[in-house]
């Protein structure tokens, strides 16, 4: 068996529903100039650098100034790990049999965010499977990221053939829908690539019109300033920094949004995750606004010690419950 079919079937054996592999070029991977400019021979550093850019340019980051921090890293792995020829892109399907509780007086959370931060769930996996990979290539590099690191994860998995980007910006996949959280290992072992996803959204404008902030500036392209993701995850302050159009566009979200993600069609063909890290804990499919603005700081704490939750922090959370208990209401 070759090397990178080992490494596919011990990423399966992980626990990673989705794997797939792209080869960085030499020039791609800042060997021969500190540039992501360069020609590549099957990733697109070029695109993603200028895109990055525009997008910044936008100034559709906002307050996330880790972003922008260092684009031309963020858009080339050879920055990231010199030497870097490939790149091993990993997802697990999150997709549980459960419905949000839809009853008024209920806020909304985000399907990602119903079980355990799934940052530990891949931190763990990824750092087995680069174990894997050093003890069947010892002198391989290896460096492993979900969410966190300074790579376009999105792009890298399109091209690994997991899925495309879609025209909310996130990867679609043809086996799991919306569905998929992502991470990789980047490595200096020269893998067999797979074949890029094909983009599959046709004439679909679904998730266009499903955003209730209007978020979606055009296909493709999120001005996370008006994502009610953004607002009510990433956005520091009190209602205040929150225009009162896009408060009332939040509805009951009081944290992520999955707007865009649930009209996808491709989620029919989506099968529920077996995983035990994301069953929804008892608060999140029906989480009762009353008692959550009632909740003491330390009492968050206990509560969310867990979840993906307590990035928005307990004044952050409690703002976004405030705001959809005033949405409650009939003006
Ligand atoms: C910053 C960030 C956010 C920001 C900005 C979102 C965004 N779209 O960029 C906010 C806080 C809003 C956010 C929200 C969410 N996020 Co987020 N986020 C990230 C993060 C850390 C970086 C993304 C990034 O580089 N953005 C910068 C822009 C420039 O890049 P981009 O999104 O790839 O957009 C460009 C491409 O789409 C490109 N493009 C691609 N194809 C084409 C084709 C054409 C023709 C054109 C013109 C452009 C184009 O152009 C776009 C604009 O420049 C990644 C993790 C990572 N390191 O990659 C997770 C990540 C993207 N997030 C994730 C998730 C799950 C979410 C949410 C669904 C969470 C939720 N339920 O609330 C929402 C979805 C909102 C949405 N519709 O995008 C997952 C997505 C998994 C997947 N299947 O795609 C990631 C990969 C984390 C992970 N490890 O799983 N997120
Ligand atoms: S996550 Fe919600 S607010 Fe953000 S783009 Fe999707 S539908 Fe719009
Ligand atoms: S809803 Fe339609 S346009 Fe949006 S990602 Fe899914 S198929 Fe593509």
């Amino acid at each position: 068996m070759s090397i990178t079919s080992a490494i596919k079937q011990e990423a399966r054996a992980l626990g990673f529903d989705a794997v797939g592999i792209t080869r960085v070029s030499r020039s791609a991977a800042g060997d021969q100039e500190n540039s992501p400019s360069r020609n590549s021979e099957t990733a697109a550093p070029q695109h993603l650098f200028a895109r990055l850019t525009e997008w910044l340019r936008r100034g559709y980051h906002g307050t996330m100034a880790w972003i922008e921090r260092d684009p031309n890293k963020r858009a080339d792995p050879g920055q990231v790990l010199p030497g870097c020829r490939s790149i091993i892109s990993v997802g697990i399907n999150y997709l549980t049999v459960h419905r949000a509780d839809e009853q008024p007086g209920y806020g909304r959370i985000a399907r990602y965010a119903w079980g355990k931060d799934y940052h530990k769930l891949f931190d763990a996996r990824l750092k087995q499977l680069e174990q894997f990979i050093h003890k069947m290539a010892p002198d391989a590099k290896t460096r492993s990221y979900s969410d966190t690191g300074p790579i376009m994860e999105k792009a890298w998995a399109e091209q690994a053939g997991l899925g495309w980007i879609g025209k909310h910006s996130n990867l679609v996949s043809a086996d799991h829908g919306s569905w998929l959280l992502l991470g990789e290992v980047l490595t200096t072992l020269e893998l067999e690539p797979d074949e890029p996803a094909t983009d599959l959204c046709g004439s679909c404008t679904l998730c266009i019109q499903a955003c209730p902030t209007k978020a979606i500036v055009e296909p493709y392209v999120v001005d996370a300033t008006r994502c009610i993701s953004y607002l009510t995850i990433e956005l520091r302050g009190d209602e205040a920094v929150i225009p009162h159009e896009l408060q009332a566009g939040m509805g009951n979200k009081i944290f992520g949004c999955d707007d865009c993600l649930d009209v996808c069609p491709f989620n029919l063909r989506a099968e529920p995750t077996q995983e035990e890290s994301f069953q929804p804990s008892n608060w999140s499919l029906s989480p009762d606004l009353k008692e959550l603005s009632k909740l003491e700081e330390t009492t968050f704490a206990t509560v969310f010690r867990q979840s993906p939750i307590r990035r928005a922090k307990h004044q952050g959370f409690l703002r976004n419950v405030a705001i959809a208990q005033r949405n409650l209401k009939p003006s």
